[in-house]
């Protein structure tokens, strides 16, 4: 595949990504929540993820069809040439009209993510990255800020009942007692997005899904920020922790993830 090819699909698939959101749009705070099918606990599926896993699906098989398709609504298995979707990025948010929630697209070559899209379609911001051709926010390029330390730091640390609340209050509790300011916001992919382009200096979480992050763990990488990256062949059904900073905070904050991980005392992951 040459970068032409790959320039053709991560402009494709920023216009999908826009279109997407405006489905978003037409479903965000309508009285759809009767609707809604329980996943697991505050881990809903509204009829708009259906809708715009449905139509993602459709334009990129339509414009790719040797591509696989990966996506949170309908699965998928790993291949060469990969899609890794996430229709709707903080359900639940969106469910209860919580405006933070984003589409996440990324695109893969041999377990290598090469584009990532994330677009936030309340505040209409598109956060683009092409692998070696840096990171970007509504066309401007984007960079990590440049942290002091834990007391100048802002962590998004994600929580889902997909992991023990115990490890989660043990990484909580490291957070704070080495000065972090921490928030929970509940999607990923605006997490990673916020931390590209300055606005936070870390995301971590104990337990998430591939289409959850590689397209804002490319944002990260491309904005200068350090990953741990997330597996890919196999490893991409699975759930696994994922940790992004800033430089200055990597040591402080895989230290603090370790502790607190179900994983403590085995080996790191390997890198994207
Ligand atoms: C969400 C993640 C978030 C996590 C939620 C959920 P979804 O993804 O982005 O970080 O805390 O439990 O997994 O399900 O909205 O695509």
């Amino acid at each position: 595949m040459t970068g032409d090819d790959i320039d053709r699909r991560h402009h494709f698939a920023q216009d999908c990504a826009r279109e997407a959101g405006a489905i978003a749009r037409r479903h965000f705070r309508s009285c759809e929540a009767a609707s809604n099918i329980e996943k697991g606990r505050h881990d809903p599926v509204t009829q708009a993820d259906l809708e715009i896993d449905r139509f993602l699906i459709d334009q990129l098989a339509g414009a790719f069809p040797a591509d696989g398709i990966l996506t949170e609504e309908t699965g998928g298995a790993p291949a060469r040439h990969l899609w890794v979707i996430d229709p709707i990025d903080g359900t639940l948010n969106f469910a209860r009209g919580l405006a933070h929630f984003a589409v996440s697209i990324a695109f893969c070559i041999d377990g290598r993510t090469q584009s990532g899209i994330v677009y936030d379609p309340v505040s209409d911001e598109i956060f683009t990255a092409r692998r070696g051709h840096g990171a970007f926010c509504n066309g401007r390029p984007i960079r990590v800020r440049t942290t002091q330390g834990p007391w100048d730091a802002i962590v998004d640390a994600g929580y889902s009942s997909r992991h023990p609340a115990a490890d989660y209050l043990r990484l909580v509790h490291g957070l704070l007692a080495q000065g972090y300011a921490f928030v929970q916001n509940g999607s990923a992919a605006m997490g990673l997005a916020a931390l590209a382009c300055g606005r936070i200096d870390g995301f971590c979480e104990l337990s998430l899904k591939s289409w959850d992050v590689l397209a804002g763990l490319l944002l990260v990488e491309e904005a200068g920020g350090w990953t741990g990256g997330f597996p890919h062949g196999p490893g991409l059904l699975e759930d696994h922790e994922v940790l992004a900073c800033t430089p200055a905070l990597r040591q402080s904050l895989q230290g603090l993830l370790l502790e607190a991980s179900p994983l403590r005392g085995k080996t790191p992951l390997p890198s994207v």
